[in-house]
């Protein structure tokens, strides 16, 4: 009898191991396993304080991003596992200007109002370069994860404003066209049809933060358009993939969604940096 009940714990004990225990056999989770979990605000992988997240996976106090960045939360579906600050605006050059990109490479810099930075062709030594410039500023260049989930936001959105293609929101091809047919009365049936920036030759790119409501949730400018932004990705050959569209894509309807990946490098490429917050 009594080896019977020795017997039946021992078993009880395997068929817990087996399937954990959990509530209809699902897998609870801990803290520290880098997915957030219920009951719990964040978690980073670890159980340590000071990083953001606390020990037990409760989000630490004032977190602080510098002026220059927002906060955006963490968002484990998509592989988000803690909070971080992104650059408000596309990457730029510390001598940029309302009208020149500038030439200090040394370091990235978030600022409005200037022409963001951007190579064309896009090349495996810029990629380096952009990601020196972002840890040159104490960031590093933004992750796929925390790009994708800055421009679709938690609505997860087509792109940053919405679901619905409006080439007037953010910087993209047909973005000028009224305006270039208002300037030039001479044009009859202003034809403000997909691609008509290559029919005016209209399409330019525009210093950062000009577009106001080309802003995400979290409140980062031209996340969408202006120029494509590189990141940091093992899923494309390259080692990253090209985000968000530009100024002068065909196609902009298609290619500005927050998913698309231009697998071509002849195109103006910028970047945006990233920080672990404070
Ligand atoms: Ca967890
Ligand atoms: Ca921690
Ligand atoms: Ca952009």
């Amino acid at each position: 009898m009594r080896k019977k009940i020795i017997g039946y714990f021992i078993s009880l004990f395997f068929v817990c191991v087996l399937v954990s225990c959990g509530d209809n056999g699902v897998d609870p989770g801990y803290c520290g396993d880098g997915i957030v979990g219920q009951g719990e605000e964040c978690d980073d992988g670890n159980n340590e304080d000071g990083d953001g997240c606390s020990a037990d996976c409760m989000l630490e106090q004032e977190l602080q991003c510098p002026d220059d960045m927002v906060l955006v939360e963490a968002d484990a579906e998509l592989g988000v596992s803690r909070p971080f600050c992104v650059d408000i605006y596309e990457a730029s050059r510390s001598d940029a200007t309302e009208t020149e990109m500038g030439t200090d490479t040394s370091m990235a810099v978030s600022q409005p109002g200037v022409i963001p930075w951007h190579v064309n062709p896009m090349t495996a030594d810029a990629f380096d370069q952009f990601k020196a410039a972002c840890e040159a500023a104490d960031k590093r260049i933004c992750e796929k994860s925390e790009w994708y989930s800055v421009c679709a936001g938690p609505q997860r959105t087509s792109y940053v404003w919405g679901d619905s293609f409006d080439r007037m929101i953010c910087n993209c091809v047909d973005t000028f066209c009224e305006e270039y047919c208002r300037d030039h009365p001479e044009i009859q049936d202003c034809d403000t049809g997909s691609n008509c920036g290559y029919t005016y030759n209209s399409f330019h790119v525009v210093p950062t933060g000009r577009f106001q409501d080309c802003v995400s949730a979290s409140g980062a400018y031209d996340v969408c358009g202006n120029v494509w932004e590189i990141v940091p990705s093992s899923d494309d050959g390259r080692g990253y993939e090209v985000r968000g569209g530009a100024y002068n894509c065909a196609g902009a309807e298609q290619r500005l969604q927050c998913t698309y990946n231009a697998g071509w490098t002849a195109l103006y490429a910028g970047f945006r940096c990233c920080k672990d917050p404070q």
